[in-house]
């Protein structure tokens, strides 16, 4: 099952809205397979965003990144990359369509609250990043509808 990286940004967690992201996530129908709270160093900020490294607010996104705490947390079901991007709306808030979350939540692009993977290979990549652990945690297989 397709699965997608998802990370609150410090804004959302000191701004108080984890319980309402997560709750879109789960409203929609998709599935909670890790979660956990993280402070991050610059050399994992930079390596998170290692593709960004050539663009002039490469220095201030790891400034705002590192800045607090993060909640990062592996979201599963059909479709849930395209579709997370989606929930999570366009990158500049200022263009998020109103009932997505940037849309709803800020106005700056420098300050947009969360995170999601791109494509289902850079949410692996992400997973791996994030969660070297991994994730471990169970799945009721005997009703098939239950995810
Ligand atoms: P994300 O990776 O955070 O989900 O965002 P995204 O795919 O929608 O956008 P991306 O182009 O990958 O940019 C990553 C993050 O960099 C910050 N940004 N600032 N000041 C600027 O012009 C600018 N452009 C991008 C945003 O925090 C964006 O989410």
């Amino acid at each position: 099952m397709e699965q997608t990286f998802i990370m609150i940004k410090p804004d959302g967690v000191q701004r108080g809205l984890v319980g309402e992201i997560i709750g879109r996530f789960e409203k929609k129908g998709f599935y909670l397979k890790g979660l956990k709270f993280m402070t991050v160093d610059r050399a994992f900020a930079e390596k998170h965003y290692a593709d960004l490294s050539a663009k002039p607010f490469f220095n201030g996104l790891v400034d705002y990144i590192v800045s607090g705490p993060v909640v990062v947390m592996i979201w599963e079901g059909k479709g849930v990359v395209s579709t997370g991007r989606k929930l999570i709306g366009a990158t500049n808030p200022l263009e998020s369509a109103p009932g997505t979350i940037r849309g709803d939540y800020t106005i700056d692009i420098g300050r947009n609250v969360i995170h999601g993977s791109d494509s289902v290979d850079s949410g692996q990549k992400e997973k791996d990043l994030w969660f070297p652990e991994g994730i471990n945690w169970w799945r009721p297989s005997q009703h098939s509808w239950i995810y």
